[in-house]
């Protein structure tokens, strides 16, 4: 079977980070499991070139923008082979071979009269790289929650892109193939978004040059969105490449949730003016986020070097943890002490240290080479059933995008296997000769184990097979999916070592002292804070008893509405939700917050502070906040406590 996938193709206005990293590495667990079960895989990814914010980006540093994007690209180039992503392409959209399918295919949709010139006059947000009409703006500003930037107003000659023709098909194919958008989430966004009705899109722009032209207009360049997302039919060289005619469609297209829209709509539609069949999956997974809060990105300057926690943790590890910690359909967490935490436990302690333990146990107590098993017990049967569960599973997960119960399935593995070894103790066994062929049977049954772990991690984790390789005999088990419940593969007398242990734990320790230059700094920034600090720290209040304390009914709530008092300027009314009860609170944050900048976060009430009224408002309880100087935060939470839930 053929088997398509692709990644989003990255802007390269700066260096690849961990959230970019996030989509290709599970695009690739997914391209390697499809390799491992014989399918015919096509794997692509790339380079987003032609937006203006390139050109601004270039400007700022005083290149010209090819040469910056080329020792950007550099970079995506570098990272993808340090982290072994398997892509079978990489496409740039400065390419020849792209701009060429980009001018075929404007110049079809303008001749069919689905591309007509008009005038556009509206906002553009250019690090969304998106066009808004006035009434979506939010106080004047782009609108997407994630950005929140300037927008700009423009009045250009344009080539407009009859989206509307389209909408009743779209519409009528999102709900006839409910996998087409998924998770569910997104697609009922997206059905949302369309039957409120869509407009003509402005497909050119005549303000800056670097792009792909209009061939019959040279003066104007395509709009990078349709221009980009071209790119998935043009690395297979449409429209009569071998490869196009092989692959397409796409079986699924990865990205994250924020750009699901432009997948959603502007590329079924084009695809559809073309009469090319539609891709059968567009997958939006969450965002990682920081642990203080906000979308790991490169605006919001947030985003750890990959290359040096590479260099630090290795790829693996880092392959593990994304993978595993962004749970389907909802956002992830990342930190680097979970990112540790993760190495230790799971890698380290589960799956490093059975595989040292099984390969021990076979050089002491069978002189280093695998036995021929005795006869087996219900516990080996458990295992080989569990093997075909957990195959099955990981099937199903990776075939639904969803990589982390994907793991956490294979995990479960790792963990009956460790049982194992408690269970039947072969140091016991060992020492009584009547058990001889009971402890051949064992060690047999964990080299077995070792083998098939070796498979199941080879997806999500390339360099394990390529770890356990030397130490099970040198032979190239680890690439065929199939065997993962074939029991009885490795041959009896296979010389197996000892060797180093594939995931040494993390020494947290040795690894602050690995970073001298970034403690010092840390150290001073420290210092300085609390110079600060004393310079203007209130004095701590007179103690009191844990009873007292205990008094304070704090709890979570959620903000629905917030507006400013009248004829004040540092007043709020907010209205939240607490469990099933809705309060009013009167807020004096007026001048740190504005009031859409709140809807939506989880904060914190004193739920049991006598009401009081204010402005005329009755105050049900107070939020809290930080605040020194003229500096305030109110506290917020990043994880999704049920609203009502004590803060204790
Ligand atoms: O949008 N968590 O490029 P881009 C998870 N060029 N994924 C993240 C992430 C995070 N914190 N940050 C980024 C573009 N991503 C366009 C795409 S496609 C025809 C054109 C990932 O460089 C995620 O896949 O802004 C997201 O959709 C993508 O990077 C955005 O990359």
């Amino acid at each position: 079977m053929k088997y398509y996938i692709t990644t989003p193709i990255y802007y390269p206005n700066s260096s690849p980070h961990i959230g970019t990293a996030y989509t290709t590495i599970a695009a690739d667990a997914m391209a390697r499991l499809r390799r491992m079960k014989g399918d015919d895989v096509f794997f692509l990814t790339g380079t987003d070139e032609n937006a203006q914010k390139i050109v601004r980006t270039a400007e700022g540093c005083n290149m010209d923008p090819q040469s910056y994007v080329d020792g950007i690209v550099d970079k995506f180039r570098e990272l993808w082979r340090l982290l072994d992503i398997s892509n079978d392409d990489f496409i740039r959209t400065t390419e020849k071979r792209h701009e060429k399918v980009v001018q075929a295919i404007f110049n079809r949709l303008y001749d069919k009269g689905d591309i007509y010139k008009s005038e556009y006059e509206g906002w553009y947000c250019t690090p969304c790289e998106t066009f808004w009409t006035q009434n979506k703006l939010v106080d004047g500003k782009c609108p997407n929650p994630d950005c929140w930037r300037e927008v700009e107003l423009l009045k250009e000659e344009s080539y407009f892109f009859k989206l509307s023709k389209y909408q009743d098909r779209l519409l009528q194919h999102i709900k006839d193939n409910p996998d087409f958008i998924q998770p569910a989430s997104r697609r009922n966004e997206m059905i949302k978004f369309i039957e409120g009705g869509l407009e003509d899109l402005c497909v050119s722009r005549t303000t800056f040059q670097w792009g792909i032209k209009v061939p019959f207009d040279p003066k104007h360049v395509v709009y990078v969105w349709l221009d980009a997302l071209i790119n998935y039919i043009s690395a297979l060289g449409y429209p009569d490449g071998e490869k196009f005619i092989k692959y397409w469609p796409a079986d699924v297209h990865l990205m994250g949730k924020d750009i699901v829209r432009f997948h959603a709509v502007i590329w079924p539609i084009t695809l559809m003016a073309l009469g090319i069949p539609l891709p059968k999956k567009v997958f939006g997974h969450g965002w990682f986020l920081s642990r203080e809060g906000g979308k790991i990105s490169k605006s919001r300057g947030n985003v750890q070097d990959a290359f040096e926690l590479i260099r630090r943790y290795g790829s693996d590890p880092i392959r593990y943890f994304l993978l595993r910690e962004m749970q389907w359909g909802v956002d992830g967490y990342y930190s680097e002490d979970d990112l540790v935490e993760k190495l230790n436990s799971d890698l380290a302690n589960d799956l490093g240290n059975f595989v040292s333990r099984t390969l021990a146990m076979i050089v002491k107590y069978n002189g280093g080479n695998i036995p021929a098993p005795g006869p087996s017990t219900d516990l080996e049967k458990e295992l080989k059933e569990l093997s075909s569960k957990v195959k099955q599973t990981v099937e199903e997960k990776m075939l639904a995008c969803d990589p982390a119960a994907a793991l956490e399935a294979v995990w479960q593995f790792v963990g009956r296997c460790n049982k194992y070894v408690d269970e039947t103790a072969p140091w016991n066994l060992a020492k009584d000769p009547g058990s001889k062929d009971r402890l051949n049977t064992v060690l047999y049954t964990l080299a077995e184990c070792v083998r098939i772990l070796g498979i199941f991690t080879a997806p999500f984790m390339p360099g394990v097979p390529k770890k356990i390789k030397p130490l099970l005999g040198n032979l190239d088990l680890f690439t065929d999916w199939e065997q993962t419940d074939q029991w009885g593969v490795l041959q009896p007398g296979t010389a197996v070592q000892k060797g180093e242990p594939i995931f040494p734990r993390i020494d947290v320790t040795a690894l602050m002292a690995e970073k001298p230059a970034e403690q010092e700094n840390e150290k001073s920034a420290h210092a300085d804070a609390e110079k600060e600090k004393s310079k203007s720290i209130a004095e701590i209040k007179e103690e009191i008893t844990i009873e007292e304390f205990a008094k304070l009914d704090l709890r979570v709530v959620k903000v629905l509405k917030a507006e400013k008092v009248e004829k004040t300027d540092k007043l709020l009314k907010l209205e939240v939700e607490m469990g099933q009860e809705v309060r009013t609170v009167v807020s004096g944050i007026a001048q740190h917050y504005a009031p859409e900048e709140l809807v939506g976060k989880k904060v914190i009430l004193v739920a049991n502070l006598k009401p009081a009224k204010l402005r005329g408002i009755v105050s049900q309880g107070m939020i809290l906040a930080a605040s020194q100087g003229d500096q305030l935060e109110v506290l917020s939470l990043t994880k999704d406590i049920p609203t009502g839930a004590q803060v204790k």
